[in-house]
């Protein structure tokens, strides 16, 4: 069979299903565009002079690696110009950036992470870019921090890019998961899974456990419970893995199941968790639950939390069906 690229299989989801309008497609491309780019620089490393320190902190406090400036200026620069956003806003800026009067602009809101995982970048371990498409509200031209703030179940598409061995896009329209990668000779996204199934059970979990003392007795019953194994009230072993780059630990769910928790601790419990909602949780949410799995703060589906800012954090647990609902019995429980 012939490979089917990114733009053939939009074209004709489209054909088929008529979900995804010109504008929406032109946007789903130009983001696959500024991720090629992103992973040409990720893979040129100390030759391309991009690891190390910018010398500058976000406005979460923390020191940007000059390749979360540099991919934050690759996907800004793609996508100001082609009149299919109202604006968009990223981990990396303190407030939305708006479509300079000089270019059209559409009917769409684009949130990233440019660069998740940066801690890994100067150790050659895969890092990645993810993003969430929302509508901007009907009759507003100049988008606020405000007309972000909708929950994940209103987003109209998400994905996200690992550039590790192979450079991949996984994307969701809300029709599914479909994962693509990067053809390098070709430079064309290519579709290599349809549909992808996240197992409703697993055996293996990822979590930072150097901050076990700081979680809460929910979180603590359920890790205890799998590290105990086969003598344990689960009654086998599981095994552990932690990348520390969520688009690459989730993709390994993605492929063969497990689950993520990064969840609230003592040491984040006043920001409302590590990760943050509009640019982490909700579009790798949407995802995980296209896939057929869930995704749980503890105490509420991700999805529906209504956010109160930009930057918001929240607890994310996420992967597996049944072990996501595990933990969120738990919490359930101990709530009562
Ligand atoms: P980043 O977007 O600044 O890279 O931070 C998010 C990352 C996630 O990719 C990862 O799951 C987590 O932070 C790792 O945190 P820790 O270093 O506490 O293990
Ligand atoms: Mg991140």
């Amino acid at each position: 069979m012939k490979p089917v690229s990114l733009t053939r299989f939009l074209i004709e989801e489209q054909r088929d299903k008529g979900q995804i309008p010109p504008d929406l497609r032109l946007l789903i491309e130009v983001v696959a565009r500024a991720c090629k780019a992103i992973s040409l620089a990720v893979g040129k490393g100390a030759l391309g002079g991009v690891l190390g320190n910018a010398g500058s902190t976000n406005v979460q406090g923390e020191a940007q690696k000059k390749l979360d400036v540099l991919s934050n200026e690759i996907l800004l620069d793609a996508n100001e110009w082609g009149g299919h956003l109202a604006a968009l806003a990223s981990e990396e800026m303190d407030d939305p950036h708006l479509i300079p009067h000089r270019y059209p602009k559409g009917n769409y809101l684009l949130v990233f992470d440019p660069l998740d995982g940066s801690s890994n970048i100067d150790v050659n371990i895969s890092v990645g870019t993810i993003f969430s498409v929302l509508r901007c509200p009907d009759g507003v031209t100049e988008p606020n921090a405000g007309h972000f703030l909708q929950p994940g179940t209103e987003q109209v598409a998400a994905g996200y890019t690992v550039y590790g061995p192979s450079t991949l896009l996984v994307l969701t329209l809300g029709d599914g998961v479909h994962q693509f990668t990067l053809d390098r000779e070709l430079g064309s996204f290519v579709l290599t899974q349809r549909d992808l199934r996240i197992p409703e059970d697993t055996s293996e979990f990822a979590i930072n456990m150097s901050n076990q003392r700081h979680w809460e007795t929910p979180v603590q019953r359920y890790v205890q419970e799998m590290v105990a194994g086969r003598e344990g009230p689960r009654g086998r072993d599981f095994n552990m893995r932690w990348v520390a780059s969520m688009v690459a630990d989730v993709h390994r769910i993605m492929t063969r199941g497990g689950i993520f928790m990064y969840p609230l601790d003592a040491k984040t419990v006043e920001q409302g968790g590590k990760l943050r909602l509009m640019y982490e949780a909700n579009p790798m949410s949407l995802l995980v639950e296209q896939a057929g799995g869930a995704a749980s703060t503890g105490r509420q589906r991700i999805l529906e939390v209504t956010p109160n800012a930009l930057h918001q954090r929240v607890p994310v647990i996420m992967g597996s069906r049944h072990e996501v609902e595990l933990v969120a019995s738990y919490h359930a429980e101990a709530a009562r």
